[in-house]
């Protein structure tokens, strides 16, 4: 009796595992709410070995409980059991099950697996006949120590910190990392990869969201101090407004500021402007800053307001330790000029 009660005080313990495990049903961030086509085909491999696994489970342990019961020891009854050694059928039967079970598990796990290769899917769409340069849209991912950069090359855009896509579409992605190895991650529309550094070891992936809306990124490959503050987000919207997007950050330029905050202006040009582009000025040490004032967060991690601008330029540091922007030692005036300068950094109409 003792024994059950002591193992009694575990169910607590596991009562909080349980409640962590509801948690992941945020559906920006959640592998088991699939908002795209790579992480549906994912979500339904996890399906297929979690039902495996849980017919496995079931029928061992009620065979388990019944042989447990069937011969268990009788008083009075102190004979030695009948010794078998050997049954065929047994035998046979025990190694063509799990045969047949990895089998089940196997094919679709290898189809899948080739199904998210980018290269194959590219081949076929120009075999079924589409034009030769007109495939996929590539946007190349560059990892930093801790933020992410994303270029669109045909469309001649670079942004940082947020990535927009076009809905229900297929999008090939080039990854590569401008300093350690970072894995690029968004739970719900794809897998993750890893974004290596070096021209020659690019890995590609796709990306197919199948539902307009925000989603999270992150990074999934330890990177640093600030690796686990390494988030962005993913603004998947319809096709007419992803082009009036793209539109609108190759006609802004560094000059369209309104007067009002070029005090701001001039202290970012003879600070900052080094290391940020914006619009058709600048350099790119830093995330591209036009459009900053539309995102979402401030380095990907804080709400994006004017306090929490003014807290990153202040000790960028404090927020994320061990990133690439030095600290400057501003005034509150200064501070609060570059911070409505940074609100007004807006895409042109
Ligand atoms: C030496 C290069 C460098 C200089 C100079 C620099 N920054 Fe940065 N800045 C960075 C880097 C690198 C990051 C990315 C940090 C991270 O998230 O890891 C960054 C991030 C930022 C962000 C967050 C961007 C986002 O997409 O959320 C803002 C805002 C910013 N800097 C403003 C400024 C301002 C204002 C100045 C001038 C006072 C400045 N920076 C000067 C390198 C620089
Ligand atoms: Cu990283």
């Amino acid at each position: 009796m003792k024994r059950w009660l002591r193992l009694g005080r575990l169910v607590p313990l596991f009562g909080i595992m349980m409640l962590g495990l509801i948690g992941c049903g945020n559906e920006q961030i959640s592998a088991l709410q699939p908002q795209g086509k790579g992480a549906s085909a994912l979500f339904d491999l996890m399906v297929l070995s979690l039902a495996i696994m849980v017919v496995v489970l079931v029928v061992v342990f009620i065979l388990f409980g019944y042989v447990l019961v069937k011969f268990r020891h009788r008083k009075g009854d102190d004979s030695i059991p009948e010794q078998v050694e050997g049954n065929h059928l047994l035998e046979v039967l025990w190694t063509a099950i799990p045969i047949v079970l990895l089998l089940v598990l196997a094919v679709p796990t290898v189809i899948t697996t080739f199904d998210l290769d980018v290269s194959e899917k590219s081949a076929q769409a120009t075999e079924e006949g589409e034009e030769a340069n007109e495939g996929p849209m590539t946007i190349k991912v560059t990892g930093h120590q801790y933020w992410w950069e994303f270029e669109y090359p045909d469309q001649e855009v670079v942004t940082a910190q947020e990535l927009y896509l076009p809905v229900d579409e297929r999008v090939n992605i080039e990854l590569s990392s401008a300093d350690v190895i970072h894995s690029f991650w968004i739970p719900s529309i794809a897998g993750k990869m890893d974004t290596n550094p070096g021209d020659k070891l690019t890995n590609k992936m796709w990306l197919h969201p199948e539902k307009t809306g925000t989603f999270q990124g992150a990074c999934a490959e330890l990177c640093g101090d600030s690796h686990a503050l390494m988030y962005f987000k993913v603004k998947v919207v319809e096709r007419d407004e992803f082009d009036a997007w793209i539109e609108s950050m190759k006609n802004t330029k560094f000059d369209d500021a309104p007067s009002e905050v070029a005090q701001g202006q001039q202290i970012f040009e003879q600070n900052c402007l080094q290391c940020h582009a914006v619009g058709d000025q600048g350099g790119n040490v830093g995330p591209a800053l036009t459009g900053f004032a539309d995102n979402d967060m401030v380095a990907g991690i804080a709400e994006h307001n004017k306090e929490n601008i003014k807290k990153w330029v202040n000790n960028p540091q404090e927020m994320k330790p061990g990133n690439n922007m030095p600290d400057f030692n501003f005034n509150e005036e200064q501070l609060d000029a570059l911070a409505d300068y940074l609100m007004e950094l807006e895409t042109a109409e």
